[in-house]
């Protein structure tokens, strides 16, 4: 007799619950579509980091993941010790790698955008305060809905993937129009993977 109750007690509750679920599908009370939602609530950043640096310009790296729907668009990123800017990394015709501005990064819907040395960046352009090991730097990662991203990286030392900087528009040609247009995919190889620098000051590779 009382599970008998019981029972009917749970089919007449499940039949309740089932009649609000209807009602409120109907009554158009569902839940926003993706599209109204802020572009930062669809975004992470992992495995970031920071280059270690004394002064002057250094990059912040790491992972974006767009959970949603359609691309989402980066279009500034801040950090209180360091005016910043987007950058790319292109090739130019000697093979030599070239970073540069770039308006925005579009992260592709429900996939990964990667921030890496050699390829895109967070650019510091110059630093308020030297960037040590181990340092905790802040940044504000800023949609084009105005809707923002706060996380910060830890600093290390990396020796890998100096790039030139291209301020502004590219330099054509300058001086190096003999001999160094051959073998573009080899330069572009060495570059990116044994970081021999142009600052002579290596020997700290941490991998
Ligand atoms: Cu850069």
């Amino acid at each position: 007799m009382i599970t008998r109750t019981a029972r009917r007690l749970t089919a007449v509750t499940a039949g309740a619950l089932a009649a609000v679920l209807l009602t409120s599908c109907a009554g158009g009370a569902q839940p926003e579509p993706a599209e109204d939602a802020p572009a930062a609530d669809a975004v992470t950043i992992d495995d970031v980091w920071v280059k270690a640096a004394d002064e002057g310009m250094t990059s912040a790296f790491g992972v974006l993941r767009n959970a949603a729907e359609e691309p989402v668009t980066v279009v500034e990123v801040r950090s209180p010790i360091s005016p910043m800017e987007l950058h790319e990394t292109v090739e130019n015709e000697a093979g030599e790698m070239l970073m540069r501005e770039t308006t925005e990064f579009s992260l592709p819907a429900g996939g990964e955008f990667l921030l890496e040395p050699g390829g895109n960046h967070f650019m510091l352009m110059d630093l308020a305060e030297p960037v040590r090991p181990g340092d905790e730097v802040a940044f504000t990662i800023v949609f084009d809905d105005d809707s923002t991203l706060d996380f910060s990286a830890v600093a290390k030392e990396y020796g890998g993937a100096q790039e030139h900087y291209v301020p502004g528009e590219e330099d054509e040609h300058e001086g190096h129009a003999d001999g160094a247009g051959s073998d573009s995919d080899e330069q572009h190889a060495e570059d990116e993977h044994d970081g021999h620098g142009e600052h002579g000051e290596e020997g700290h590779d941490d991998e």
